[in-house]
């Protein structure tokens, strides 16, 4: 936006920043144009350096051809973790690293474009609170073209299976701004890019180190973030294009762990919501959550409630009546439920009347009954 262009700073007021990178097995190609795409759009006097932590990969590119690689390059450091920590252990030890004022976070496959940085250091001097991402901007993982989202951003929300969503800005959101290029608040956050005061993160209790491998923290932080005194935002001004992969180089197999964590630290009674659509959750060994229960009362966390209220009055709360969700099972042949076939290219997951066959039924049709399967839960509404 033109207004962005013409912004001016003041480079010597703003904070200074660590770029943390956490990776495990990321393509030579991708993971280069990052750690490039950084330091040639990063104000020298901004960043402090870039720590790459490679989080157990086994590529053998990623072991001395990235070394040597990077030997060659200034303010670039490379850590290693010593077991596979998952991306929420492997991001705090690059953390622990940092010398800089601020974190910024990126994944490994992103492509920071020019001017992405001072936006999200000037936000944050001005308020330590403030947990401030940039725009994600698309690059086709096929063609690696880069797809600037040009209109208003979306921002961050979810559905009551507790995974992440994209929507757009509230009107009561739009209301409050002054200009265009103000930080918008944000519900919640996708998790990757983000950038937070080193002082005020370590406050809020940095992450949730039970967390495994992949899923769930970027809804803990978020909620934890608002319910904590904080705010979360995402600044039009910065953008960072991340390369969403038709398929990760890793099994995921700890989402459901993870997200049980966090709702039932932060959900309260909210948290049957979830579990009323994500059975097996219910199931989940999710471990000890002592800790950040204490955290929360520590730090004198508002409710959910106040959240919903408060942060995201757009979302609507489903009623859940007892007896009024679940499978829907064959009176014929028991072993059979209702199942919705969900389109291959569905990105706002559930929502059966969007979607129809070409005569224009709703997709569905009998299959054998699979508990852990999403698309066999449903709901009686009138
Ligand atoms: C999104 C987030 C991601 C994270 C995730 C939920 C964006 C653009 N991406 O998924 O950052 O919040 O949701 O958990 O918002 N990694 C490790 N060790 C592991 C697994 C992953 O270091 O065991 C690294 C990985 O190489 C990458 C980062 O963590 O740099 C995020 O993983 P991803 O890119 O596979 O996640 P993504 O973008 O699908
Ligand atoms: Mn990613």
């Amino acid at each position: 936006m033109p207004e962005c262009r013409s912004k001016a700073f003041h480079y010597r007021r703003l904070p200074t920043t660590s770029v943390i990178i956490a990776f495990y097995n990321e393509a030579w190609s991708t993971l280069l144009r990052t750690i490039h795409s950084v330091l040639e759009t990063s104000p020298a006097v901004l960043l402090k350096e870039i720590i790459l932590v490679d989080d157990l990969s086994d590529r053998v590119y990623l072991k001395a051809q990235l070394e040597t690689y990077i030997s060659n390059l200034e303010r670039v450091r490379l850590i290693r973790t010593n077991k596979r920590e998952g991306l929420v252990r492997a991001r705090l030890i690059g953390a622990t690293f940092a010398t800089g004022d601020v974190l910024t976070f990126l994944d490994c496959h992103c492509e920071c474009n020019s001017g992405w940085l001072e936006p999200l250091l000037e936000r944050i001097g001005e308020d330590e609170t403030a947990v401030v991402c940039p725009v994600i901007d698309t690059i086709d993982w096929n063609t690696f073209e880069f797809y600037m989202q040009t209109g208003e951003p979306m921002i961050g929300g979810f559905d009551w299976r507790l995974t992440f969503q994209w929507h757009s800005v509230p009107k009561h959101e739009r209301d409050r701004w002054k200009s265009r290029i103000e930080p918008i608040r944000s519900p919640t956050m996708a998790g990757g890019l983000f950038a937070v005061s080193k002082k005020y993160f370590e406050y809020l209790g940095t992450y949730d180190t039970g967390m495994e491998v992949w899923g769930g923290e970027n809804l803990e932080l978020s909620f934890r973030v608002w319910q904590c005194g904080g705010k979360l935002e995402i600044h039009p001004c910065s953008h960072v294009g991340h390369v969403f992969p038709k398929r990760a180089p890793y099994a995921r197999p700890n989402f459901l762990q993870n997200t049980a964590r966090a709702a039932e630290v932060w959900m309260d009674e909210y948290k049957e919501h979830f579990y009323n659509r994500n059975p097996p959750a219910r199931k989940e060994a999710y471990g000890d959550i002592s800790e950040r229960k204490l955290l929360r009362e520590r730090l004198k966390c508002k409710s959910f409630d106040w959240y919903l209220k408060n942060v995201f009055s757009n979302l609507h709360v489903p009623e859940d009546r007892p007896g009024w969700h679940g499978a829907v099972r064959s009176m014929g042949i028991s072993s059979e439920c209702l199942d919705y076939n969900a389109p291959d290219n569905n990105p706002t997951g559930l929502c059966l009347s969007a979607y129809r066959t070409p005569e224009g039924r709703p997709d569905v049709q009998m299959r054998t009954c699979d508990a852990l399967d999403k698309n066999q839960i449903w709901k009686f509404e009138n």
